[in-house]
């Protein structure tokens, strides 16, 4: 009868945590990386850039500044990344892609250049570190 009961509830239980798991099953974890170029590569100008994301929403900047689970991508040339909830300034260095851009062309002057790939949320607050990629490339 002990062993019915423990069979009875561990069936509960294993019901009961499915919809759980499943939840989980279905958000991959985050990452953020370059599809191209590789890291080292030598390449010329206008460099493509490919954005790779995983676990997060591409969405437009503004569209859901609240939302957690989406954002656009930050292209930041010779910098570093930003903290989390830090605002990512709008110039030359630090170019937003708020239509939601998965790719573009940049323009660069010969030399190496450290290119940042940083996510960050509708209102252009970082996601941090661990929401970015850095790679070292070389302009010819
Ligand atoms: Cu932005």
């Amino acid at each position: 009868m002990k062993t019915l009961t423990i069979l009875a509830l561990s069936l509960l239980f294993s019901f009961a945590s499915v919809p759980v798991l499943a939840k989980d099953a279905a958000s991959k974890p985050v990452k953020v990386f370059f599809v191209s170029p590789k890291d080292g590569a030598i390449v010329t100008s206008p460099v493509k850039v490919q954005f790779g994301l995983e676990g997060m929403k591409l969405r437009p900047a503004g569209e859901d500044a609240l939302d957690k689970t989406s954002g656009h991508h930050h292209l930041i040339v010779d910098g570093a990344p930003f903290a989390k909830g830090q605002v990512i300034p709008k110039d030359d260095k630090n170019i937003h892609f708020g239509k939601a851009q998965a790719e573009a062309e940049v323009t660069l002057p010969p030399g190496k250049h450290k290119l940042t790939l940083q996510f960050a949320d509708g209102a252009h607050l970082s996601y941090g570190p661990e929401q970015s990629a850095t790679i070292e490339i070389t302009v010819k």
